[in-house]
């Protein structure tokens, strides 16, 4: 393929170029059933949302781009910590929070990973070091303060984050790129570039689509990747984690993908005429899940029987996951104080309500310098 950009991957069509060669046979199943099962959920969630309306909050779908969580989920490890922005339903399966715990969030019932007050976007699951943010890019920065963490705690534990390339118009991004470059920090970062941030094309927002060659100026190592390559997105990101573990970090990935749906909720947004129905028809072409299917059903690595039965696995899931979410209870929420969910410093919550710019001494001496 010519230099990767959206422009060259509209001219080239048809992707025939996925390749199998040195990939585990059990890493490629699970890669496949991941993406399978997230199209699914997606899928039945798009298809409940309406006219039910029981879902109230604002879901951005991921339907198209399910390559980057399948690869993340299988390389992740469990200590490891995962930070997504509004886009997060495949991030938080990667992180292997349970379905059941996303769709009673959704339907904002206190069994929820939120408990039910934080919805689609803003999806947390700290149990499983999983956090999402609405904030374009609140969340990178969150990300790298848990990398300087890890790395002061000298802890092995990597920290991910996912993303769009809308993010990258943010000030803080490139704040956090700075400071992740210059203290070497554990962390990952993985630009999902699908071209759009809400109706906007990336070149009436960009002078031109060439982010990673922004972020390899800061010295972060980059590499960009045809994001429906779901072999090539993990030789990708396998390669990065191994540099990190091996040479420090940080690493910047940007993957090329597209999103089917509109920008937010089940519905169409295509009668804005913000992008072009031939460019739509190419990446769905495109189809992640089929381009893998294609090539493991060939080389005979899952047989029809395999897939329905996965399917029917599947399709157990979701539907015992809308039974969980449905039948549990709202939260009972009848005190503000209720809504501070911290359990881990219920201390520095009491001492916060204190704190008054008065108890700051300027004269005070400065903190020692971290050892880094
Ligand atoms: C600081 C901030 N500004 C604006 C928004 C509104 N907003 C929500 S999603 C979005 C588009 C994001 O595009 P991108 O980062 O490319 O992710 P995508 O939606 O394409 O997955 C915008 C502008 C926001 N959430 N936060
Ligand atoms: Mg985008």
């Amino acid at each position: 393929m010519l230099d990767l950009n959206h422009e060259n991957i509209l001219k080239m069509g048809e992707y025939s170029s996925l390749s199998l060669d040195n990939v585990n046979i059990d890493v490629i199943k699970s890669l496949y059933k991941f993406m399978y099962r997230l199209r699914l959920c997606e899928q039945s969630l798009i298809d409940e949302y309406h006219p039910a309306d029981e879902m109230k909050c604002p879901v951005h779908f991921c339907v198209g781009q399910e390559a980057i969580p399948a690869v993340i989920s299988n390389l992740i490890s469990k200590d490891d910590y995962l930070f997504s922005h509004h886009r997060s339903h495949g991030y938080f399966l990667a992180k292997k929070a349970p379905m059941k715990s996303l769709f009673a969030e959704l339907y904002g019932k206190e069994t929820g990973a939120s408990g039910g007050i934080a919805g689609s976007m803003d999806l947390s699951m700290p149990s499983v070091n999983f956090y999402a943010g609405a904030i374009l890019s609140g969340a990178i920065a969150i990300a790298v303060g848990v990398a300087l963490s890890n790395k002061l705690n000298k802890s092995k534990n990597l920290v991910f984050a996912g993303f769009g390339e809308g993010a990258t118009e943010e000030g803080i991004f490139w704040e956090a790129i700075n400071y992740a470059s210059l203290k070497k920090l554990p962390i990952i970062f993985i630009c999902e570039n699908n071209k759009y941030s809400t109706y906007s094309t990336q070149l009436k927002r960009q002078l031109d689509d060439n982010i990673s060659d922004k972020v390899s100026s800061f010295g972060v190592r980059t590499n960009k990747v045809y994001g429906n390559d779901v072999i090539s997105v993990f030789k990708t990101i396998n390669a990065a984690i191994r540099d990190i573990r091996y040479s420090g970090g940080p690493h910047f990935i940007e993957a090329y993908t597209y999103r089917w749906n509109g920008h937010v909720g089940p519905e169409n947004d295509d009668l804005i005429e913000y992008r072009s129905m031939k460019e739509l028809e190419i990446w769905k072409s495109n189809d992640p899940i089929n381009i893998l299917e294609k090539a493991i059903m060939n080389k005979k690595i899952i047989s029809e029987e395999f897939k329905s039965k996965m399917i029917d696995e599947i399709k157990l899931e979701i539907n015992n996951s809308f039974k969980f979410a449905k039948d549990s209870n709202f939260p009972d929420i009848d005190n503000i104080e209720k809504l501070n969910l911290s359990t881990e410093s219920p201390l520095a919550d009491l001492l916060l309500k204190e704190i008054d710019n008065n108890d700051f001494d300027a004269n005070q001496p400065d903190a020692k310098l971290a050892p880094f």
